[in-house]
């Protein structure tokens, strides 16, 4: 099996050319193959004879990935190979999918040459067309043609067999963090290639911003003509440039394509032209004379029920998607997409950094500080593999306006086969920018990219304070360069937290220009028992767990909260209030545009309630254009109120709908001298306290206190009017969130938390006393083997129908690790269905997640409070409340008041059970309602991949203070 581990390229290819769609007739070879599955690679190839019977073969759809079809099991790993580190050789149990479909073509492509087209074979597929080989496909996520003009039977049925092999060499150069897939999972087509017909072809269309104009240049080795009707060019000749006046240029803002063809007497290929000129200037990105601000993801291509197939239409939702949540810029991590996807970026506009599919990730052995000295990187015989995956890339690639930058790949080390590709590039396309987040000195790039670092290092580079580079001109060099985080804010899970941090130092530095937050999607596999599977789900050997849950978006592309703070982070425009509450400043933060696509309109929430609204007269601002507007004629209000100015689009677009909202912003009005963001967490200034008091017992052993009835022996509450209230208490535990189980601050602080016994916690009573109109209760909590302790106070007093409680808490010795939380749990009877409340919302919020959250009115069911992350953990946190009420559904319940703020949580279950489940099928409601109420929680951070919370949002613990009230309803 020789060209299985040969380092390729695989034999017998065309050379590559420009994805095009022209009006040679083509034959998609799309539909019901039949598929038989060996787990090693067949001894023979039978099945390559056009009269073998395959009647008792299976059906497989093509395109697809086998595994997603009940044939073998899918597996997940990160950096890990899942066979021996052994190159370029591959394990004998090597499943092996044979493919064969019968077509026919008609008689009027006798004489006509053709080629057979695959766009993506994972990892390796030989093919015989009529019998006879044509050749390897090696590349996963690159295209292969392969001639067929001698083999073709026009007006006869022909037999294609596709021998696809799970592992080859090529599985070396494509160890990306995702699923183990295979298959022929891009289309097959048998295309028309006229001999008069159009041959490669390289659109070069530049601008000049100083003029406005537009220089057109069609590259081409044949005597084709140009046309472009909206330019006025008929005719025009390849290989010149073209003048071609005042243009409208290509930004993913305003991504503005000129329809045209290029054409030869026997072929009509239309393109999509789009003027745009990428520079770096005095250190700046710029695309047509512009600074630029990637607002990214990092896109896998990847589809819960089909593997790596993506259809079309979910791929132009989802890049709509991104669009309507202020993302302007896709990394293709870690290979070019499908080639259609490309089509819609320069469509819909992105700024796109197309990334070669390499990743020798595995050859950096867990521990060690570089990659084995076996990298292929660095070996002269895998160089010819490397090149040619660049080659095909660039080549497939290169008419797309959204295209600005090539990346060399992804984690893999650095060595001479990167300087090949980047040498070949670089001369084959001067016109764009090279990126490889690998090559730390920047020695062949264009861009310096880093991944996950801290915004301190961040603002650290744009200060130019950071680790200078022992060589001085290479360091100069280097510190020329624009800054670009390809991968940051780890959305694995709850998070990322910490988004506004990185924004506000790529607001304020011309030269730190954004990212890409990792990543866009969640890779689970729809899975009959666990809802959506992940990494070792499948009886893997070697897994990463849930590291392939990592997007801003569920498996099947529902939003996830990370999404709602990305779009409001990410937002074009913003609006605050001024420090004087008397004026509402507007900030144009687009590249490109002014704000006259947007209508603004305001509206008065008093106490959440509507009470008045308008539209909002903006002047022209260009981008970084401010305006200190003066506020609308508003109606005196005497409760908390709020004024929200939205900008939405005034009309249609091809992602959105006239209203989409773009942004918001939302500033206090009135006499309330409350600061806008107030600190969850109180601190107490006194020390714990008794008040002191004589004892009330009941005849029934209760304590009563206004509508609640306590435990007389226990001071523990069992009743709020006629709402039965058990383990009301102190709380510190939250089911940890993948950020919490993740290393980014070295020890993980979930590992310190359950070291620390803080999901263990016991409470046992010190000291309790009643009095004519209060109880109070001493409790010290800790936890088994620990000496640290909290000493929590409540204070329960009568309020009339109401109950208030003062819980104080202060810690007893060192915990020595911040707390996940610090409030008061309760549980209450199943049934309290409905929540209401008064603060921020709709969506849950956490302390550096807290953006897309505003002060309103909102009602949710229990249900609709809760996050469905894949792996349970911590969610549904809703921040600033100033009172809730659970309902059930006779309208009784409870109502819980904050003096101020608090936050909640509400679920079916409690925190040790979401802690404990693995899928959310885990979860079941133990016929209870389970509300937390807390002072603070600890922030979320980026830790599964990158740094932890910030210290400040770290809850250390100390004198703490919680007022509340609750009124039986
Ligand atoms: C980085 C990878 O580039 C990416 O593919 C993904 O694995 C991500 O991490 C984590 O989800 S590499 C990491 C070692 C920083």
């Amino acid at each position: 099996m020789t060209y299985l581990t040969q380092y390729g390229p695989g034999p017998g290819a065309l050379p590559p050319r420009a994805h095009v769609v022209s009006d040679a007739p083509r034959i998609s070879l799309a539909g019901q193959w039949r598929f038989r599955l060996s787990s090693g690679v067949p001894a023979d190839a039978d099945c390559a004879d056009p009269g073998f019977d395959d009647s008792d073969w299976e059906l497989l759809p093509v395109p697809s990935t086998w595994h997603s079809h009940g044939h073998g099991l899918p597996a997940y790993t990160n950096e890990t190979y899942p066979f021996p580190i052994d190159p370029p050789n591959v394990p004998d149990e090597n499943p092996t999918g044979d493919h064969r479909l019968r077509f026919t073509v008609p008689d009027t492509w006798a004489g006509t040459p053709a080629v057979l087209r695959f766009d993506g074979v994972d990892s390796c597929g030989r093919i015989w067309l009529n019998g006879r080989e044509l050749g390897v496909c090696l590349g996963s996520r690159l295209p292969t043609e392969f001639d067929v003009t001698p083999h073709l039977l026009p007006g006869e049925e022909n037999v294609l067999v596709v021998r696809v092999h799970q592992w080859s060499s090529g599985s070396y150069l494509e160890d990306q963090d995702q699923w183990w897939l295979s298959g022929i999972f891009r289309d097959v087509a048998l295309i028309a290639r006229p001999a008069d017909g159009v041959p490669d072809f390289f659109v070069h269309a530049d601008y000049d911003h100083l003029t406005g104009e537009g220089v057109l240049r069609v590259d081409c080795d044949a005597e084709v003509t140009v046309a472009v009707p909206a330019l006025g060019l008929s005719g025009a000749a390849p290989n010149r440039p073209h003048h071609v006046g005042v243009v409208e240029p290509w930004s993913a803002e305003s991504p503005h394509l000129y329809d045209g063809t290029v054409s030869a007497a026997g072929e009509t290929v239309p393109v999509r032209i789009g003027f745009r000129t990428v520079r770096v200037t005095d250190g700046v990105l710029t695309v047509n004379g512009r600074r630029v601000l990637f607002r990214g993801v990092n896109r896998h291509e990847f589809h819960p029920e089909l593997g790596r197939v993506v259809p079309l239409d979910v791929a132009r939702e989802e890049l709509a998607l991104m669009k309507r949540h202020n993302i302007n810029a896709v990394r293709t991590s870690h290979y070019p997409p499908h080639p259609a996807v490309l089509d819609l970026c320069d469509e819909l506009g992105l700024w796109v950094v197309d990334e070669c599919d390499i990743e020798t990730h595995g050859f950096w052995i867990s521990g060690a500080e570089v990659m084995g000295d076996d990298n292929p990187a660095d070996d002269p015989r895998w160089g010819d593999a490397f090149l040619d995956r660049m080659v095909r890339m660039v080549e497939r690639d290169k008419n797309h306006p959204s295209v600005i930058m090539w990346s060399l790949g992804n984690e893999s080390g650095l060595g001479r086969n990167h300087t090949l590709m980047a040498d070949w590039a670089r001369s084959r396309d001067p016109d764009r920018l090279l990126h490889y987040e690998g090559d730390a000195e920047c020695r062949l790039t264009d861009v310096r990219s880093r991944m996950y670092p801290t915004v301190e290092e961040v603002e650290l580079i744009a200060r130019k304070e950071d680790e200078p580079l022992d060589d001085p001109e290479r360091d100069a060099r280097r510190s020329k360069m624009p800054l670009v985080l390809c991968e940051y804010a780890h959305a694995m899970g709850n998070g990322p937290g910490g988004l506004r941090a990185y924004q506000d130092v790529f607001e304020h530095y011309p030269q730190a220009q954004g990212g890409f937050v990792w990543e866009w999607l969640d890779h689970g596999i729809s899975h009959p028992r666990y809802g959506y599977a992940y990494g070792g789900d499948f009886g893997e050997e070697v897994h990463h767990g849930n590291f392939c849950c990592d997007g801003l978006v569920f498996p099947d592309r529902t939003p996830s909260p990370g999404l709602t703070e990305v779009a409001k982070v990410f937002a074009p425009v913003t609006v605050s209030g001024a420090a004087d509450g008397r004026q509402i400043i507007v900030v144009n933060r687009h590249d490109v545009l002014s704000l006259d696509h947007l209508v603004f309109t305001w509206s008065l929430e008093e106490e959440g309630l509507p009470a008045a609204r308008g539209t909002l007269t903006v002047p022209r601002l260009m981008p970084g254009d401010r305006a200190d507007l003066d506020l609308p004629d508003l109606p005196v209000t005497t409760g908390e109120s709020w004024l929200t100015v939205r900008a939405r689009l005034a009309a249609d677009n091809l992602w959105a709908k006239a209203g989409h909202e773009v942004a918001w912003g939302q500033c206090r009005i009135g006499p309330f001298a409350a600061p806008q963001d107030p600190p969850g967490a109180v601190p107490a200034t006194a020390a714990p306290r008794s008040p002191g008091a004589t004892t009330r017992r009941t005849e029934a052993d209760d304590v009563r206190l206004g509508p609640a009835a306590f435990d007389a022996r226990t001071g523990t509450l069992l009743r709020i009017g006629e709402l039965p209230v058990s383990k009301a208490r102190l709380g510190v535990w939250r089911a940890p969130t993948d950020n919490d189980l993740g290393r980014g601050a070295g020890t993980p602080l979930a590992e310190r938390w359950y070291a620390a016994g803080l999901n263990r916690m016991r409470h046992r009573l010190l000291d309790m006393s009643v009095g004519d109109d209060h109880l109070f209760v001493r409790t010290r909590i800790a936890a088994a083997g620990q000496r640290a302790a909290l000493v929590a106070d409540y204070l329960w007093r009568e309020r009339g129908a109401a109950l208030a409680l003062e819980i104080r808490v202060e810690p007893e010795g060192a915990l020595g690790v911040p707390l996940p939380r610090v409030g008061l749990e309760l549980t209450l009877p199943d049934g309290l269905d409905e929540v209401e409340w008064f603060g921020r919302g709709p969506g849950e919020a956490y302390a550096d997640s807290r953006e897309a959250a505003r002060v309103g009115r909102f009602t949710r069911t229990v249900d609709q409070l809760q996050t469905p992350y894949v792996r349970p953990q911590e969610n549904g946190n809703r921040t600033d409340t100033r009172w809730a009420e659970l309902r059930g559904g006779d309208g009784h319940g409870l109502r819980v008041t904050g003096e101020p703020f608090f936050d909640f949580a509400v679920r079916r279950w409690d925190a040790e059970a979401l802690d404990n489940a693995r899928h959310l099928p885990d979860l079941r409601s133990d016929g209870s309602v389970h509300l937390s109420l807390d002072a603070a929680h600890t922030g979320l951070g980026s830790a599964a991949c990158g740094p932890g919370p910030a210290p400040d949002l770290l809850l250390i613990a100390r004198p703490t203070q919680l007022l509340l009230e609750f009124k039986p309803l």
